[in-house]
């Protein structure tokens, strides 16, 4: 192939692109690492890593050592005291360098000096430099870019660390583990050494060393060991600190009780950095977070941001049981520690919060983001059988399906077994690197359960479709439930080679009254009736063959049923349901999921019947009454919790109906007429009972709580306030807007208003979005918030907008927070991403190529908004691919190169 990078040829030669990687291809590394000691010499220029490796071959050994290491300057490397040469002792080969003539027993000491240049370092893996400190970011494969070294997790040791550095510069120093000593070294500079006790593989390596101010704080664990809590940040954002503190602490007490994990160091310390790939690094006792997810004021955080805040700095925490205590034999396992650590950062939310509200939450992003790619050419498995670049496989499949998959071991299992299944998973593999098949084989042993064909929900990508025919017959009082599962085909994986998997199945039976009938019995498939089993109050039936009957007796009229309550599988329910049915569930069932969930369903419909006349271009007419009066029900209705009220009130995300648009292509600019139409409408209708929500959730002047209870008031209120701005000829709306805005104590207000204002093309507007960047210039968390909400605006034309953003001194291309509000903000924009002249996909395009040369993983998660490209219709479909094959001619770094290359094929 000339020129060009072709497609095909890389799967074949390898010429581009990096090796595919097979989980089948799996073999032990062959030594033992006894001991590793590190010692730092930061400088300006460049920084001296000195490596201390100590070895012990394992049975068999041949004397041949792989080690890892990426744009490292190589100055020294001897064994056992001797140098060895290139050539003898040691070769280099792509991606590290190969030590042979080893010896085949006992233990022998592998040491190396490389140099490497932090402050050039723009891919924010390895060690780099944020804001003048000096941090790292070694998961996944980050610590071969700081030394030569086996770099995976299954390598597992115990770490001595030796920082030196420029006393002013940097006077914090800080590594894994405890401080062991502090020393003056002469010439301004000092050392601080730290000793982590625990082994751990590489991955959970850090070091920070920088300008930092402290909130420290202690905490007691249940056996009485006091722990040193400090949250580390610039000194200008210290004050900013306090949440995160104390959800730490709340997140400690959690996990003691509700999963008997116990902290197990003397100190435990959060870094606020402002340069982070993702949200944050559960580093051993020294997590590194992306500031926006530690720092909050009620002025410069909204309520999301304070949930995020607890629920990460959980999720973290709770890594150092699973993930670090026990971690993953190697990166195909990584839902193994991500999709427990998900479900366990979900629980903890669950019971801070509203555990209902944060199940609604978790399934909309579910359903929107995770089925989408389950359905694209980057669809794997939730345990991926290969991939080229791991960075691609941090994704909504691993952590969210895979927390969906923990969530149905607790299901089947019962709150008690799951505890049971952590309770002798953490006891049989501390210290170890294991399988998600030893996960399994917990909870089988820990119960005495068989699971049967429950483990293919890791090896079978697709989001499975449950469809289930109900039938009533009146004189036998029976009612039978129909229940057929099917795998669609994902890339590589036809559907015939998939095999049916165990789908728990919650649900309820509504009488026409409203209440339950009592289900103690059920037969499947006609056998003798047996006992139902009941998970957390409710019936459960285990669906484990492609197609089974479920018959209930003793129903003495038509039920109304309410299936795969609290979503208990992640599947795609197909159940044909009137809007009468489904009116029926909002106002009657038990479970506040299914009852959002029947709002979700009645409002997509009729989204969905407006999609064809949109498409058209045909005028969308007045809706019916019948959804503003299920609406209203639920603003003034008793009985509706307000925080799920609130949640119910939310139209489904554009991302969710494109998912549910009829085959053939869809065009996102007429899904996004429809559902503004529909919006307009509900506001209209219900226009006095939304001015009478704002008004009677308004509080002007309160102290900000980001309780529960004081969240919900602000939602109900802020999501009046969204439903009236659409009214743009109304001039008391925008009476109370404006008065929204001026009134604001608090971000959660102020960026609701905004958003409000900002929604038309108004002078107004344009005043609001300078002033607003007048009195946050300072702030740069906020002014993240600033560019996103100009980036997703839909007003025809604001492409121009974003472009001249991507110069404004608030933005950087090399700070991934920037670039995921700007530029991921940009392609959630319908009307201007999705153009139908291409402007939005080009101007897409112009960006991941620069970004490509800046930030690898960052540009690939950028990318991957090209992969769905076929589901949109041909127009658009062309002008994607054209993107993408504009991105792959340019000979894209390996992360971008397998997204597009595979997006291409698929
Ligand atoms: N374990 C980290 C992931 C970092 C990956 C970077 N490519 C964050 C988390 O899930 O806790
Ligand atoms: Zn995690």
């Amino acid at each position: 192939m000339s020129g060009g990078v072709g497609v095909a040829s890389a799967q074949t030669d390898g010429a581009v692109g990096a090796p595919e990687i097979a989980l089948a291809d799996y073999a032990p590394y062959p030594a033992d690492l006894r001991s590793v000691r590190l010692e730092f010499d930061l400088g300006e220029e460049e920084t001296a890593v000195h490596a201390a490796l100590e070895f012990e071959g394992k049975a068999g050994f041949d004397g041949s050592l792989f080690l890892e290491g990426e744009e490292l300057e190589l100055v020294r490397i001897s064994v056992g005291g001797t140098a060895l040469e290139e050539g003898g002792g040691f070769e280099r080969c792509p991606g590290g360098l190969r030590l042979s003539g080893l010896p085949a027993s006992g233990a022998f000491l592998v040491e190396s000096e490389v140099r490497i240049r932090p402050q050039d370092n723009t891919r924010l893996e390895g060690l780099y430099k944020s804001s003048s400190n000096f941090c790292t970011q070694c998961e996944a494969e980050g610590f071969r870019y700081i030394t030569f070294f086996p770099d995976r997790p299954d390598v597992m040791s115990v770490y001595t660390v030796k920082v030196i550095a420029d006393r002013e510069k940097y006077p914090v120093l800080l590594s894994n583990g405890n401080l062991e000593a502090s020393e003056d070294v002469g010439g301004g500079r000092h050392s601080a050494t730290w000793a982590d006790p625990h082994p751990k593989p590489c991955y959970l390596f850090a070091v920070v060393a920088g300008q930092l101010e402290v909130r420290e704080d202690s905490f007691t664990t249940v056996s009485g060991r006091k722990v040193l809590l400090r949250v580390w940040a610039e000194a200008h954002n210290v004050a900013k600190t306090g949440y995160a503190l104390e959800s730490l602490k709340a997140a400690m007490r959690w996990d003691e009780e509700r999963f008997g994990r116990e902290y197990d160091l003397d100190q435990f310390n959060i870094v606020a950095v402002d340069d982070f790939n993702m949200g944050a690094m559960e580093n051993k006792s020294l997590n590194v977070f992306n500031s926006r997810l530690v720092l909050a004021t009620p002025e410069t955080a909204t309520d999301f941001d304070y949930t995020r805040i607890e629920g990460v700095i959980g999720h973290e925490y709770f890594h150092n049981w699973s993930g670090n205590r026990v971690t993953c034999r190697d990166w195909f396992q990584l839902s193994l520690k991500e999709g427990l650590t998900v479900f366990r950062d979900q629980e903890f939310t669950g019971h801070m919060n509203s555990a209902p509200v944060k199940r609604i939450d978790d399934v909309s992003t579910l359903r929107s983001r995770q089925f989408a790619e389950d359905a694209g050419p980057m669809a794997h498995p939730v345990r991926p059988a290969s991939y080229q670049k791991i960075d691609n496989f941090y994704t909504l499949t691993v952590y969210e399906k895979g927390a969906e998959v923990i969530r149905m071991y607790q299901t089947l299992l019962s709150r008690e077994g799951f505890r049971r299944g952590t309770d002798l998973y953490f006891e049989r593999h501390d210290g170890q690197a294991v399988t998600c098949d030893h996960f399994y084989k917990a909870m089988e042993d820990a119960n005495g359960a068989d699971l049967g064909n429950f483990k293919l929900w890791y090896s079978q990508a697709g989001t499975p479709t449950l469809r289930v025919k109900t039938s009533f017959d009146a004189e036998r009082q029976e009612y039978s439930l129909t229940c057929r599962q099917e795998l669609p085909s994902t890339p590589g994986s036809p559907a015939e080679q998939k095999w049916p998997q165990l789908i728990p199945i919650k649900l309820g039976l509504l009488r026409p009254d409203g209440g339950e009938f009592p289900l103690t019995r059920v037969s499947v498939d006609g056998g003798p009736p047996g006992p139902v089993v009941i998970s957390n109050g409710n019936c459960l039936l285990r669906l484990s063959e492609q197609e089974q009957t479920f018959t209930f007796q003793g129903i003495d009229a038509a039920p109304v049923p309410s299936l795969l309550r609290e979503f208990s599988a992640p599947v795609k329910l197909e159940l044909e349901q009137s809007r009468g049915d489904l009116l029926f569930l909002l106002s009657h069932d038990t479970d506040p999921f299914n009852r959002w969930e029947a709002m979700q369903r009645l409002v997509s419909g009729v989204i969905l019947d407006l999609y064809s006349p949109a498409l058209q271009g045909q005028a969308l007419g007045a809706l019916d009454s019948s959804i503003a009066a299920a609406l209203r029900e639920v603003i003034a209705g008793p009985g509706l919790d307000p925080a799920v009220a609130a949640l119910t009130l939310r139209l489904p995300a554009l991302a969710e109906l494109l998912e549910s648009a009829p085959p053939g292509g869809a065009d996102p600019v007429a899904m996004h007429t429809a559902r503004r139409h529909v919006a307009t409408e509900i506001a209209r209708q219900l226009r006095d009972t939304f001015v009478g929500m704002y008004r009677s959730n308004c509080r002007v002047g309160a102290e900000y709580v980001p309780s529960t209870a004081e969240k919900a008031r602000r939602a109900l209120k802020n999501s009046a306030l969204g439903y009236l701005a659409l009214l743009s000829e109304d001039a008391e709306v925008k009476e109370l807007v404006a008065e929204a805005y001026s009134t604001a104590n608090n971000m959660t207000d102020q960026i609701a208003a905004l958003a409000a204002i900002a929604l038309h093309d108004t002078p107004e507007r344009a005043e609001s979005l300078s002033a607003f960047f007048r009195q946050w210039e300072a702030e740069p968390l906020v002014l993240l918030k600033w560019l996103t909400l100009q980036a997703e605006s839909n007003i025809p034309g604001n492409t121009s907008a974003v472009r001249a953003l991507l110069q404004h001194p608030a933005f950087d291309m090399r700070n991934p927070n920037k670039v995921y509000s700007l530029v991921g903000g940009f392609s959630r924009s319908a009307v201007n991403f999705h153009a139908a002249d291409g402007s939005g996909y080009a101007l897409f395009g112009d960006i991941i190529l620069e970004l490509d040369k800046i930030n690898p993983q960052v540009a690939a998660r950028m990318v991957s908004v090209f992969t769905r490209f076929k589901k949109y219709d041909a127009a658009r479909q062309r002008l994607m691919k054209a993107q993408l094959q504009r991105i792959i001619d340019a000979k894209p770094c390996d992360n971008v190169y397998e997204i597009v290359s595979k997006s291409l094929e698929g």
